[in-house]
């Protein structure tokens, strides 16, 4: 039996919208189509403001990918920018504006890009037009960052007095290396997405008018795959940001053991050997012989 969302859990705000199951775009067109199970889409919904992250947004995005994670029926999230013009221009300017180091240390602000960053559930930034400042943040907290040819990445903070402050400095210099980084955040010049691509920035560049698409189609390759092992992944490659080799190893070697004896690694192999498509935990049975035995 499929797993059922929670529309409670689930519901949407102002400023930021849920679709759960999320529905693909048919080719060409912005209708909704197929619901995508296993996949929430996250629109980030001030498009006349260019997505701008006000503290409010920062705290519904937070507490709407929370509520994503711990469902278990969600096995991939999209997050993405309401519009055709940003993912996200940047945190806020006329809230920051008014802030000052103490009322920054009693904010929950920052809290919305590390429970983004924080999440067990693979998410995937599906990124068009302006990533600025807060914005490029948020889609590099990502897992995966899907961008249109029309996108626009940038640490622009430099430029109005102040330095990243949700993780840019850290997650740019660990995706492009040091002296790009350097670059990029001592003079917020802007990139577009040929050169993002070159540097390493983006897992795929796409058509803009194909980016939510891509992106949901890969969530949904993903979301097919055994949830358990999909989460195991992303914290291994994840542990590499932040471990030494060797520790990373032995993280590596340990979520490895614990697949095993697990329904998905005990169904997944006999499934293997028994040459027949699995059958996962919690969803339907599967009809159509699988495309790729693992390599
Ligand atoms: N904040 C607030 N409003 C914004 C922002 C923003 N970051 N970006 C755009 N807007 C608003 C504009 O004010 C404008 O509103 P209105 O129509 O009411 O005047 C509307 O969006 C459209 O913007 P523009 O008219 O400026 O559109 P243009 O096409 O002329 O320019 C740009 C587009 C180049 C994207 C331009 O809007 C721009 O430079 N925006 C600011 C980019 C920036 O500096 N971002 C970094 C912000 S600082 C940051 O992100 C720090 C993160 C860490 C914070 C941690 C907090 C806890």
């Amino acid at each position: 039996m499929t797993e059922a969302l929670d529309p409670i859990r689930h519901s949407s705000t102002d400023l930021v919208q849920v679709e759960c199951p999320a529905r693909r775009p048919a080719a060409g067109s912005d209708d909704a189509g197929a619901p995508l199970d296993g996949v929430a889409l996250v629109t980030l919904n001030r498009p006349r403001a260019l997505n701008a992250l006000s503290f409010a947004l920062l705290t519904d995005l937070g507490r709407v990918i929370e509520a994503l994670d711990a469902d278990p029926a969600v096995r991939a999230i999209v997050i993405t920018g309401a519009g055709r013009r940003a993912f996200a221009a940047g945190a806020d300017i006329g809230e920051l504006a008014e802030q000052t180091p103490d009322s920054l240390t009693a904010s929950e602000g920052f809290r919305g890009w590390d429970r983004v960053a924080a999440v067990e559930t693979p998410t995937i930034a599906a990124v068009r037009g302006y990533a600025l400042g807060g914005g490029c943040e948020l889609a590099m907290a990502c897992d995966m960052l899907i961008a249109g040819s029309d996108v626009v990445f940038g640490q622009p903070e430099v430029k109005i007095g102040i330095i990243p402050g949700a993780g840019g400095t850290q997650r740019l210099t660990r995706a492009i290396g040091a002296a790009r980084a350097m670059e990029l955040v001592l003079t917020g010049r802007q990139i577009r997405a040929d050169e993002a691509a070159r540097l390493g920035l983006v897992t795929k560049v796409v058509p803009a008018e194909e980016t939510l698409a891509a992106a949901l189609d890969l969530a949904a390759a993903i979301a097919a795959l055994p949830a358990g092992a999909a989460r195991a992944a992303k914290a291994a490659v994840r542990a590499a940001a932040e471990l030494p080799l060797a520790g990373g190893i032995v993280h590596e070697r340990m979520l490895f053991r614990e697949r095993f004896g697990t329904p998905d690694q005990v169904e997944g192999m006999r499934a293997f050997v028994e040459k027949r498509p699995p059958r996962w935990e919690g969803r339907p049975a599967p009809s159509d012989p699988p495309e790729d035995r693992p390599g």
